[in-house]
């Protein structure tokens, strides 16, 4: 097959929050897969991302906290770059959509229409909160949709049902911003006319799935719209947070998030043009209608990517001589749920990325999310599963193949690669059968199968462990060597096509296989050609994917929905001065101490602050004699309501740290400071 030019984008996730597994299951995992899967085959490939830095969430998530919606972008642009990185993301560009470059684009874009004529300017009723003093934008309103009745449905669009209808439409409608009823108040703005271009988004729909072959998913939503007609869309919002809208008359509104959103795509890659110091690289992918572009997201975009972006391209193409190309096919997911519920963070339900990585390696929890990517229905995250999926297939199957592949190489054949004797029909079978998985693989991932992809290389692992155990290579070692070095030879091309395969699935794990393999990747079509001469070293082995202990897993499923842990979370968040300041801590000094007889980790203490004498109880009995707190200065929090330990009366609390290995240790003050002495 000859060499294609593939441009890929991952949704562009809102700097508005972290990112969960539910996240990296629908737009970015398969998307990367597909990537590094490509690039490995030789294609030409760009993969582009960015945060989506605009959008009414992100202005409300900083009124809560009384700072700068730039103060929110910056904070949730930086660590969801950071969580990608560390869970093996390959974009080639992470862009932002604050950027001055995005901001010219999305002006470029609307310019070109408004100059045309193509908006309909319209005056219309839009949902406005009297309280908060602000038209509320979609999200903000919540009512019971007009045709399915679903009671959690938007001012101007149900995710239940999946239709598009006028605000005014909307039953019993909230305000989520005070909680009152919203009224409807006049305001002009722009609109885009879909409609005017829905045939031609039917013949795209139609062709491109005809070629390509879409997901069922995918085209029942799309065949869902047309059904009901599209109509014209406001792209314009009265708000002051996003691209302003480049037009004299329209001062104070900004464009529609989902608008300019779209259009990161572009920008993203201009950015990473002007980057690589070739300003026009971009529109070798974008000016190109053949680009084979590819546009992975989650089931509640489909709209935005199969009929709004379109028109907007098809819309800048009827007028212009440079053509943007198509999304070739849109793979979108369904969603990932968590032990069975939705992901929420205010529940406690759920785990961020960076959380994960700082307990579990990226690949397993790749691996584990790949092997069940909700592509044709809603799947769930189970910790007992993923400790089941690292235990029986990581480690007694991929796993043990290499280990055991290795350890009788190293034992009997001094690490190299022995030499391949006569062939008997075994080993011609197995040849055979490594042979076939490049293409199966391939196959599988070129219709965006992915789950199918990833469990059918790991056949090949089972294959392989099949053949050491029929070809029985501890029985000819002694009687057959050369049969056995048969035997060992194959069973290590069959562990270089594995980390070939498992490369875009398990980057880092297979990068230490081919590190012990003395070897490098190749294409991916000749990974399955016995590359390993006779000869060849191979270096030391290590454990690619140790147990995980049902303790481990214990633990985590504890958490959930914890709601200590819940509360923990909810301390994360930030609190203002004056919240801090209600806190008196103060420098106290301990008179005496003594330990609670009835308890292990109790300490009675009695201590001097500047309104007097009073009484506390600490839990660090087991970390300090009392004789050697006496006289200490240490800081207590002062205004704590009192409460009963053990029967008796503690009144404040004592700061300590949590050292390891020592255990809990009090903050110590300098004698010289006064007893009283506000900590602030
Ligand atoms: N930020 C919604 C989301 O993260 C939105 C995607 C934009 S793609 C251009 O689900
Ligand atoms: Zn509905």
């Amino acid at each position: 097959m000859s060499k294609e030019k593939v441009l890929v984008t991952s949704a562009l996730p809102y700097a508005n929050g972290p990112i969960h597994l539910g996240h990296l299951s629908g737009a970015y995992l398969p998307a990367d897969i597909y990537v590094r899967y490509k690039r490995l085959n030789g294609d030409d490939v760009l993969y582009i991302c960015g945060s989506d830095e605009h959008g009414v969430p992100i202005t409300i998530t900083a009124d809560k906290e009384k700072v700068s919606p730039q103060v929110i972008i910056d904070r949730f642009h930086n660590a969801n770059k950071k969580a990608f990185e560390k869970f093996g993301m390959s974009f080639d560009n992470y862009s932002r959509t604050s950027l001055p470059i995005h901001h010219e684009t999305a002006k470029e874009f609307f310019l070109e229409f408004y100059n045309r004529g193509l908006f309909i300017e319209k005056k219309s009723n839009q949902f406005y909160d009297e309280k908060a003093k602000m038209f509320l934008p979609d999200r903000y309103v919540e009512g019971t949709c007009p045709k399915c009745g679903n009671e959690q449905a938007r001012s101007d669009e149900c995710e239940n049902c999946g239709s598009l209808y006028d605000p005014s439409e909307l039953k019993n409608p909230k305000s989520k911003v005070s909680g009152g009823t919203p009224t409807l108040k006049e305001t002009t703005h722009y609109f885009f006319p879909l409609g005017k271009y829905q045939p031609a988004l039917e013949k795209y729909v139609d062709e491109m799935n005809e070629k390509y072959g879409w997901k069922d998913n995918v085209l029942q939503y799309c065949r869902g719209w047309f059904k009901d007609g599209l109509k014209e869309r406001a792209i314009t919002r009265d708000l002051d947070w996003g691209v302003k809208v480049p037009v004299d008359s329209a001062a104070g509104k900004v464009i529609y998030v989902w608008f300019e959103a779209v259009l990161g795509y572009i920008s993203s890659i201009k950015e990473f043009s002007q980057l690589k110091n070739q300003p026009d690289l971009w529109k070798k992918y974008w000016h190109d209608v053949n680009t084979k572009y590819i546009a992975f997201i989650g089931k509640d975009n489909v709209v935005f990517h199969t009929i709004i972006f379109p028109a907007i391209l098809m819309a800048w193409n009827e007028g212009n001589k440079e053509k943007y190309c198509l999304p070739q096919n849109v793979p979108a997911n369904e969603f990932l749920n968590f032990e069975g519920k939705k992901f929420s963070k205010s529940r406690g339900w759920g785990i961020d990325v960076d959380e994960f990585l700082n307990l579990f390696p990226a690949d397993l929890l790749r691996y584990t999310l790949a092997a069940n990517l909700p592509e044709t229905r809603d799947t769930d995250f189970y910790w007992k599963e993923f400790q089941l999926r690292n235990n029986s297939e990581l480690a007694d199957i991929l796993g043990n193949f290499i280990n055991r592949t290795f350890t009788f190489l190293h034992k009997h054949f001094d690490g190299k690669v022995p030499a391949r004797g006569k062939l008997f029909k075994i080993d011609e079978d197995m040849l055979n059968e490594i042979g076939g998985y490049p293409s199966c693989v391939a196959n599988l991932f070129e219709k965006f199968k992915i789950r199918d992809g990833v469990n059918e290389i790991m056949n090949l692992a089972r294959d392989g462990n099949k053949y050491f155990n029929d070809s029985e290579p501890w029985v000819n070692v002694k009687s057959n060597k050369e049969k056995c070095g048969t035997t060992l030879n194959i069973c290590l091309q069959a562990i270089y096509t594995l980390a070939e395969l498992f490369y875009p699935v398990m980057p880092f794990s297979s990068e230490k296989l081919f590190k012990m393999l003395n070897a490098k990747p190749v294409e991916w079509k000749e990974s399955s050609k016995s590359l390993l001469k006779e000869g060849h070293q191979i270096n030391s082995a290590e454990i690619l994917f140790p147990k995980i202990e049902d303790e481990v897993i214990e633990e985590q499923v504890s958490k959930l929905g914890n709601p200590e842990i819940e509360s923990e979370k909810k301390q994360d968040e930030l609190i203002s001065y004056d919240d801090f300041m209600k806190t008196k801590l103060k420098v106290a000094e301990i008179l005496s101490a003594e330990k609670i007889t009835k308890s292990k980790k109790l300490m009675k203490l009695r201590v001097m602050l500047d309104d007097g004498e009073r009484q506390l109880i600490a839990g660090i009995a087991e970390h300090y004699n009392p004789e050697d707190l006496v006289g200490k200065k240490v800081v207590v929090v002062a205004n704590l309501q009192p409460a009963k330990l053990m029967g008796e009366e503690s009144h404040g609390m004592i700061l300590a740290v949590d050292k390891e290995p020592r255990g809990l240790q009090v903050l110590i003050v300098d004698d010289s400071v006064k007893v009283g002495t506000r900590v602030k």
